[in-house]
């Protein structure tokens, strides 16, 4: 980034006094942060530059990767160790008597996502920009991230994440690349040419204003783009039309409602309320990304008719679907192609990735909404399913429920994961099981429709942020016994596997776990004023609450512990700490029903002071990209005990297991190959198979009232909980877990697999004691962890999906 350490010093200091106009010793905290972002950000622009230009004037295929989530969490540390300046930083800021660590917790975390799909996305930019693949992001900037969750009482209360309030460094504002999206009006269509035109009047114009966030390759010349973008109103400060006609409030309001569409980050739940602005963002960017696309491509000197033989447009999840009508409505209106003609090229350009399987999770939208909000693109996409019918009707001419179940408009809804299948050339699933239960259950008429578009792409995850980064003593001693090339090579990391039975390599392991289980134990304190246990055995569910992910059994199990401790007096267990953290959809009553149980578990267990001494269940406020980076590096057991067909994938396991956490997970998602590839000697697990599980759904057979009577310890819990746990909570409070339980049936089999849990956990006792067995577990997980390397994943994407290849960028500017 430098040539020397001084010159970086001087350079810091004179950024201080321009950009606040203060000397180094008026500046507070946060504009020393700013400074050196901003100095950060600088020595990657002329690469950022240069990987621009060779895009646009090479002829190879680009992906546009569209999410409505990317979440990042915070980049300085992360960019100055890409750039290699970090040591050079460090030292040079400790000259001046700045600790540069305090300068990188100054960074609000970009938390632009809910969980493991927008964590997807941003690994996936990661890989890209690192392989040198021409691949971009393009999403919204949302004023309000996540919102922040604090613990009060044991209740999860919600506040807005204003991350935005302080100047984003990384962020480069670009008003003169926006374009304008329409809304509602109506559409007429014109016969005023050989051709009939739509035309689209009385519209709401928005102006949708690019902010560019650079993506930096590791060590490399590639810095891609992340386009985020903004609402604004057209005329940024007043509508004059209706300011002059002495409207001046609802012209006032009409700005605050454009601005609406990108303020803030819908949380996942499937009950949500106001669908209307959910679904203008959707069509917002998909929109302005797709003109934005449009236009560049055009500015290279390329033909429309080129357009997907150029360009691949990812879309994760159907949250952008509407790209499959936007697209077809600008190739058709804006471009004057011919329908088939647009189709082929629509349908040749977009691939798409499921990340659910549970039906009700399916997206749909009201066609009146979308009439209303959307009408030229409600009317492609009509016209989109009518011929699709007309197709299907002629295949299965005696089906006609196979050929509604498929349609793309029914029930009085758009169906986005018909309306996505139909319009891309791939389907893709997260995991192999999950691949596989889209072909067979849930898509299963769809797959038989279109098998050759259906494929598995197991997730990944960068080794670079959740190992080098985050667990900086572990990448070191890992460097140090098998070199550096795991780094470029994260499949190196096997080498490991020679170690796995080396006593002083375990040991060497140990004392940087115990490292990082400070590291969080100083956190904790200071966060929660809770004070942990080092030298117990960290056992840790962190994940967003959701009934499938089955944080009540973890909780249910811990409360049997304490009543076996506190009837055994002689019973004893090596020293655990149960480390949860998550957030619920606000509206999500049972989730946040959950948090408030572990809380009162916790308190319970904390209540009784020899059992204090044994057991420990904390509760972290607030989950987010920089928590997590604390927590995966001081795990010792990674809890993924999703119901089995339930998790798509899951990416926090890989994370674990890259820290050298072992798994005690249900046969699901990519739990499956992660037991695959350690084996089941260094992999504990539990529970109903996926087999079982849609075998108890498609016949019935399960009965969790029986359970309850005839499973003392079961009987005990649930009696408990229904009773008075706690002084201080009303014996109603967790009537909605009891009625899941025993009304309900039980529809995630807690019931049915707590048996088999609770003999996992005796046996991550008993392995846990036997150091040498754990050490060898352990350097196994991270040894067979840079198979899920999200570098793995995206080469796959490139190779199979995208058909792109690295470009490099033409720089001698370093
Ligand atoms: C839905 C309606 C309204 C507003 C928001 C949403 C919404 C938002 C986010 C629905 C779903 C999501 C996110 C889903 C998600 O993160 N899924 C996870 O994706 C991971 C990456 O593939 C998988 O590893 C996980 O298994 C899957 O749960």
């Amino acid at each position: 980034m430098f040539s020397s350490k001084e010159k970086f010093k001087s350079a810091f200091i004179m950024k201080i006094e321009t950009q606040f106009g203060k000397s180094l010793e008026e500046s507070s905290l946060s504009d020393k942060y700013a400074a050196l972002a901003s100095l950060v950000r600088e020595a990657m622009t002329p690469k950022l530059v240069a990987t621009n230009n060779s895009y646009l004037f090479n002829k190879e295929r680009q992906v546009y990767y569209f999410s409505l989530e990317f979440l990042f969490g915070k980049f300085l540390d992360q960019n100055l160790i890409y750039l290699n300046a970090r040591d050079m930083c460090f030292s040079g800021l400790r000259d001046l008597g700045i600790d540069l660590d305090e300068l990188i917790d100054c960074e609000p975390d970009a938390g632009l996502g809910n969980g493991g799909l927008g964590r997807l996305a941003s690994c996936f930019l990661d890989s890209m920009a690192s392989m040198g693949l021409p691949g971009h992001g393009c999403g919204i900037r949302y004023k309000y991230g996540l919102f922040s969750q604090k613990i009060i009482d044991g209740y999860q209360v919600e506040l807005p994440d204003n991350w935005l309030r302080e100047q984003n460094a990384w962020e480069i504002r670009k008003p003169d690349k926006a374009v304008v999206v329409k809304f509602g009006g109506d559409v007429s269509c014109v016969f005023d040419g050989p051709e009939p035109r739509f035309v689209h009047e009385n519209y709401l114009p928005v102006l949708a204003v690019p902010y560019d966030m650079p993506v930096l390759g590791y060590r490399n010349q590639t810095v891609n783009t992340l386009r985020l973008w903004s609402a604004e109103a057209v005329n940024r400060d007043f509508d004059f039309a209706s300011f002059s006609r002495g409207d001046y409030m609802s012209a006032v309001a009409s700005k605050y409602q454009v601005e609406a569409i990108s303020e803030v980050l819908y949380p996942d739940d499937s009950n949500y309320q106001n669908r209307q602005l959910r679904l203008k963002q959707q069509y917002f960017f998909v929109s302005a990304g797709l003109q934005s696309i449009i236009r560049r491509f055009k500015k290279g000197g390329n033909d429309i008719r080129d357009f997907s033989k150029l360009i691949c447009i990812h879309i994760n999840d159907t949250h952008p679907a509407l790209a499959v009508p936007e697209l077809m409505r600008i190739l058709v209106d804006d471009e004057a192609l011919g329908w088939e003609e647009a189709w082929e090229i629509v349908s040749s350009s977009i691939a798409y990735t499921n990340h659910t399987i549970m039906p009700e999770a399916l997206e749909k939208w009201p066609v009146e909404l979308m009439q209303e909000q959307l009408p030229r693109v409600y009317m492609i996409i009509d016209e989109i399913h009518r011929r699709f019918e007309t197709d299907l009707y002629a295949k299965y001419p005696e089906n006609p429920e196979k050929v509604k179940g498929m349609s793309i408009i029914g029930d009085g809804t758009v169906r986005m994961a018909n309306l996505a299948v139909v319009g891309s050339f791939s389907v893709n699933g997260v995991a192999a099981v999950h691949t596989e239960i889209l072909k067979n259950e849930v898509m299963r008429d769809l797959y038989e429709t279109f098998p050759e578009k259906f494929n598995n792409k197991t997730n990944g995850i960068t080794h670079r942020r959740w190992l080098l980064k985050s667990n900086p003593g572990l990448s070191d001693a890992i460097s140090e016994s098998i070199t550096k090339k795991w780094i470029k090579e994260p499949v190196a990391l096997k080498k490991l596997n020679d170690l796995k039975d080396d006593r002083a390599a375990q040991e060497k392991f140990f004392s940087i776990k115990r490292a990082c289980k400070e590291r969080l134990s100083d956190y904790v304190w200071k966060h929660n004023g809770i004070k942990l246990d080092p030298d117990s055995i960290f056992d840790s569910q962190v994940k967003r609450i959701h009934a499938y992910k089955r944080q009540l059994l973890n909780a249910l199990h811990i409360l049997h512990l304490y009543n076996e401790l506190k009837e055994d007096p002689k019973k004893e267990i090596h020293p655990h700490t149960f480390i949860f953290a998550g957030k619920a959809a606000p509206s999500y009553y049972y989730a946040k029903t959950v948090i408030k149980f572990i809380n009162v578990v916790a308190s319970l267990v904390d209540s009784d002071p020899r059992i204090s001494e044994m057991l420990k269940v904390v509760f972290l406020e607030n989950y987010n990209i920089s928590v997590a980076e604390l927590v995966f590096p001081a795990s010792d057991i990674s809890e993924q005990i999703s119901t089995a067909s339930k998790e798509a994938s899951g990416t926090g396991n890989m994370k674990f297991m890259m820290n050298g956490a072992v798994t005690l997970g249900t046969m699901d998602g990519a739990n499956i190959e992660i037991c695959e590839k350690v084996g089941q000697e260094n992999f504990i697990t539990f529970g109903l198979s996926v087999g079982e599980v849609l075998g108890y759904y498609s016949n019935g057979g399960y009965n969790s009232y029986y359970l309850y009577e005839n499973d003392p310890r079961i009987n005990r819990v649930l009696n408990q909980i229904s009773g008075k746990l706690s002084s201080n909570v009303p014996s109603d409070e967790f009537s909605s877990i009891t009625r899941s339980l025993l009304e309900y049936n039980d529809e995630y089999f807690v019931l049915r697999d707590f048996d088999s849990y609770c003999k996992a956990h005796r046996l991550v006792d008993e392995l846990y004691r036997d150091r040498a067995r754990w050490g060898s577990m352990s350097i196994v997980n991270m040894a067979m962890s840079g198979g899920f390397s999200s570098d793995n994943t995206i080469a796959k994407y490139a190779q199979e999906i995208w058909k792109i290849k690295p470009v490099s960028p033409q720089t001698d500017r370093g």
